[in-house]
């Protein structure tokens, strides 16, 4: 039978314009799921703060403070909130049309549209874009998954353990468009690529070690959000050769990612999923990663790359000298299998149709 098309609002993350960089992963998920969904027939338009920009979807922009990022929240038991915040007027925007939609997806990560979702007659489903980070947080997050079971949903199960109620929410993979994507057989030449927000949680002083030791290059990719994190690295490590590529488009980010003998993945915190790492396996590139969160659940080890213990460097370096064990095909093959958008485009259609006709 022809499946009913819905109607979908997408409400971004309120801690940057889309397209910034500012949020980070999020922002490919949400523009991820846009595309997968539309696929599928369904109507999408997305709400985002003044400044974003898209073109998978009808976009409106809404004015406001930006919201104090959940990372300089770690431990919190209270809610920070700017005055004349823009996750308010996104919400009151949504409130003002949610009759025109079947159902609101939320990627913020934060208690305001968890703690409102009572307060709607229309669905809402939550992307939890990050593991556990404060009380308050994890306290909505288990309030709202009894009171809405199904509703909320995180990457990996390694993600939704580190909540206190972790088996009710759903777990939903990923999903990316691999057509924007380069399969590169071999390289022109060996280096290594890290890519992600340049933060300390990210842990980049360790790739710039591990290509200090190896004398490999090492091309790192993303948004520098903390500038003297970033600073004492390269001070860390003088004889690093680092090429800072800055925060790229995917296309241009594929182009160059291709080029890499591997993916360097070094959280400190349990990685919620790590874009980086399918995005990089679409372009046959291994991932060399630590055994972190939700990392274990997609990088096969010796297969399409290795999971290394926490925090240590000489295990990134042991596997950098292995990678010749490792058929980059592989790598693009598990993608195809797992993470395609048209997989994810199910997946996230299935999880709507049980918000929006709960089985009675
Ligand atoms: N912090 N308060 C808040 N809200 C978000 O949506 C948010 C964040 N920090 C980081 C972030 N989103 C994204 O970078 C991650 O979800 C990927």
């Amino acid at each position: 039978m022809t499946k009913k098309k819905y109607r979908l609002l997408f409400l971004s993350t309120p801690v940057g314009a889309l397209g910034s960089g500012v949020g980070g992963g999020v922002e490919l998920t949400l523009q991820n799921a846009a595309k997968a969904l539309i696929a599928k027939g369904h109507e999408v338009e997305i709400v985002a703060p003044e400044g974003s920009v898209t073109d998978v979807a009808k976009l409106t922009q809404i004015a406001g403070n930006m919201q104090t990022s959940a990372q300089t929240q770690v431990g919190a038991n209270m809610v920070v909130l700017p005055q004349n915040s823009v996750l308010e007027n996104m919400w009151n925007y949504a409130r003002e049309v949610q009759d025109q939609f079947d159902l609101l997806f939320n990627f913020a990560y934060d208690w305001l549209p968890l703690y409102l979702t009572p307060f709607f007659n229309c669905p809402i489903a939550h992307w939890i874009s990050m593991s556990s980070l404060s009380p308050v947080m994890d306290a909505m997050v288990s309030k709202i998954s009894k009171l809405f079971p199904d509703a909320i949903a995180v990457n990996t199960r390694a993600c939704a353990d580190t909540f206190s109620n972790g088996d009710r929410l759903m777990i939903m993979g990923k999903g990316i468009d691999l057509t924007q994507y380069n399969f590169v057989a071999k390289p022109e030449k060996p280096s290594l690529a890290w890519v992600g927000r340049i933060s300390p949680e990210k842990g980049l002083e360790d790739a710039a070690e591990a290509a200090q030791t190896t004398g490999l290059a090492l091309h790192v990719f993303g948004l520098i959000q903390d500038q003297g994190y970033w600073q004492q690295i390269k001070a860390s490590f003088p004889n690093a050769e680092i090429h800072y590529e800055g925060f790229l488009s995917t296309d241009k980010l594929q182009q160059k990612l291709g080029q890499s003998s591997a993916l360097l993945m070094t959280p400190r915190w349990v990685e919620a999923f790590g874009n980086a790492a399918i995005e990089a396996f679409a372009c046959g590139v291994p991932v060399i990663s630590y055994r972190s969160g939700g990392l274990t659940e997609i990088v096969r080890h010796g297969k399409t790359g290795f999971l290394v213990e926490m925090g240590s460097v000489l295990g990134l370096v042991e596997a950098i000298a292995q990678l010749d064990q490792i058929e980059r095909l592989t790598c693009r093959q598990q993608v195809e299998a797992e993470y395609s958008l048209e997989v994810w485009g199910d997946r996230l259609e299935a999880w709507f149709e049980k918000l929006i006709n709960p089985e009675v």
